[in-house]
């Protein structure tokens, strides 16, 4: 095959694909060149050849059928914000939110990395749909990555193919993602080095975004959203940029389906931080009676106009990559049913019959394990079994709540947009925006508390406004004055928005809500509200239920818990305003005229 591109001839049909593959090639200098079809045979072929190079293991397949358990370099084991850099022209329309760097230095820099960096390795050539292939919704990327654990996780993760070189056809257009994993087998004066069980660059990561050639190029890092660029690099970073130009939306939320006793359905999505519970609400088992939770995506919701003005989603994914410690029967029993097999456990623990275990997985704890760094584990020895950034990888279609149409190249037609984040106090458990424009400026000032802060306080918050802080791949104020624009631009026919908080604690600091199935109480107002059905009362936050309106039957709540769950604290709001107005002042005056308007508006209701 390496032949072929040498020699110039053709390894698709589509000649900007094959130049482009020929110039990386040629810098990385790869032993052979593979063209991956995403089936399932290439699958196996690379589960074993992760096995056979000490990457992976074999699970008990009495326990765990077809499914393998990797163990990272302890040095990449997360997303690397900090060594993640948006390259646009401008450091402004990177934003001050975003690491920048110059496009052509960073090439230059990242050019003497990869160079000669796949020798002794196969380059693939990954081409893949982000959304069914074929979708007007859908984008199409090719990734070359010297990664069999990056094939494996994007044949799930995505949809990979000839089908996607079909739709490429000779001229069409692609996101280039380039990835090397940053280990070469053979150095440059020659030395040949045996390969280790997870190659890695232990000093130098980069994961870089050029918005306007729509380019990725990540080095050094094997791990997630550093390697399977699929995810966070293309379908929000650089899609963030598409969404932009052409008028539509890439955010980070699930969608999900909601079906009331009637058998009416809304489609719901929801952008929370990472996590913060996402997957958990897309697959929720409701615990009212008659009503039906569906999951159509967990992580990612491209949003296009449809004929009718309103906006459609589809999950570009097709696979979840979850956070594993925290899942349980308990948490999450169809996730759980979704790892029963043909799934891919990343810095997991190793149980003595050959299973994988995570904190909290089960009620009592194992006797013995090997952890994620392949030591001993008993439970006094007081280290963690799996890394808290522990991952499993699983096709989407093994859900066992998948909704039917979760593959619809049409989407769904989305009705609601649910924000939130992790709030002590201040936040009630639900408010509705009054409209789309006061609904952006809520997703704008959204946070999260990295710890258990008293409730009011300021400075204890990570805003990341829409949960897209590390996802967004331009200016955040332009971003917003996208969404204002989006608002104009349908009027009425735009979703509804909330904010939500399962997270409001008491005094003493207990949970206020119990949260997990017992959300979908929520989701039932919110799926009333947009029928124009339940109660609500007009707060200066925007507009909660009225007392009655959410339906708690069956759940028995600590006494006045409800009262302060569906309370607005003005005393905390009103502390919150310079913060908020600090946090916009950063923007300049990009900082779109209708938050401002907002925030204005805000401090007035405040006042009296
Ligand atoms: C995240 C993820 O970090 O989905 O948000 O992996
Ligand atoms: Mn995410």
């Amino acid at each position: 095959m390496r032949e072929d591109m040498t020699t110039g001839s053709k390894i698709t049909r589509n000649a900007q694909l094959n130049a482009w593959i020929k110039e990386v090639a040629a810098m990385c200098l790869p032993d052979n060149i593979r063209l991956c079809n995403g089936s399932a045979d290439e699958y196996q072929e690379m589960l074993s050849l992760m096995v056979s190079g000490k990457t992976a293991r074999w699970l008990n397949p009495e326990k765990r059928p077809n499914s393998i358990l990797v163990w990272s370099d302890p040095a990449d084991v997360a997303r690397v914000e900090d060594r993640t850099f948006i390259c646009s022209p401008s450091k402004d329309d990177a934003g001050p939110t975003n690491n920048w760097a110059a496009p052509e230095e960073m090439k230059q820099t990242m050019r003497g990395l990869y160079a000669g960096c796949m020798r002794g390795r196969t380059l693939y050539v990954i081409p893949f749909s982000m959304g069914p292939v074929g979708s007007p919704i859908a984008h199409i990327g090719v990734e070359l990555t010297d990664s069999p654990y990056v094939v494996a996780n994007m044949i799930i993760m995505t949809r990979v193919g000839t089908s996607v070189l079909d739709v490429l056809g000779e001229n069409g257009e692609f996101v280039r993602c380039l990835h090397s994993v940053g280990y070469p087998l053979v150095l440059a004066d020659g030395t040949q080095r045996a390969d280790v069980s997870w190659p890695c660059d232990g000093k130098q990561k980069y994961i870089s975004h050029f918005p306007e050639s729509k380019e990725i190029w990540s080095y050094g890092s094997g791990y997630g959203g550093n390697a399977l660029l699929g995810k966070k690099c293309f379908a929000l970073r650089i899609a963030s940029v598409m969404a932009r130009e052409q008028g539509w939306l890439a955010e980070h939320m699930l969608i999900l389906k909601l079906t009331n006793p009637q058998n009416e359905v809304r489609y719901i999505c929801a952008a929370f931080p990472s996590a913060c519970g996402k997957t958990n609400l897309a697959m929720l088992s409701p615990t009212i009676p008659g009503w039906k939770v569906e999951c159509v995506g967990d992580d990612i919701a491209w949003m296009k106009f449809g004929g009718d003005g309103r906006l459609y989603a589809i999950n570009p994914e097709a696979g979840f990559f979850g956070v594993a410690p925290g899942t349980s029967d308990e948490s999450n029993l169809n996730a759980m049913a979704c790892l029963t097999r043909d799934s891919i456990f990343t810095n997991c623990a190793l149980t003595d019959d050959g299973d994988v275990w995570w904190e909290q997985m089960t009620p009592r704890l194992p006797a013995h394990l090997i952890d994620w760094t392949a030591k001993e584990w008993t439970p006094d020895c007081g280290r963690n079994a799996a890394h808290p950034n522990a991952r499993f990888t699983t096709p989407a279609r093994q859900c066992p709540v998948i909704a039917p149409e979760w593959e619809d190249p049409q989407g769904v037609p989305i009705s609601a947009v649910l924000f939130g984040g992790r709030r002590a106090g201040v936040i009630p458990l639900v408010t509705e925006a009054f409209n789309w424009r006061h609904g952006t400026f809520l997703g704008s000032i959204m946070g999260s508390e990295t710890t258990a802060a008293a409730a009011g306080q300021v400075g204890t918050l990570r805003r990341d406004p829409m949960a897209m802080l590390p996802f967004c791949g331009y200016n955040m104020a332009d971003y917003w004055a996208h969404w204002l624009g989006m608002g104009e631009r349908s009027g009425a026919k735009m979703p509804r928005i909330f904010y939500v908080n399962w997270f409001r604690k008491d005094a003493e600091g207990r949970f206020l809500w119990p949260g997990y199935s017992e959300n979908c109480r929520v989701l039932k107002w919110i799926f009333e509200r947009c029928a124009g059905q339940a109660e609500a009362l007009e707060t200066p936050l925007g507009l909660i239920p009225e007392k009655g309106a959410l339906d708690l039957r069956g759940l028995s709540l600590a006494a006045d818990a409800l009262d302060e769950l569906l309370s607005v604290d003005i005393d905390g709001c009103r502390m919150e305003l310079p913060s908020i107005e600090q946090y916009y002042q950063q923007f300049g005056s990009r900082l779109p005229e209708g938050l401002r308007h907002e925030l204005k508006e805000f401090g007035k209701r405040l006042q009296s």
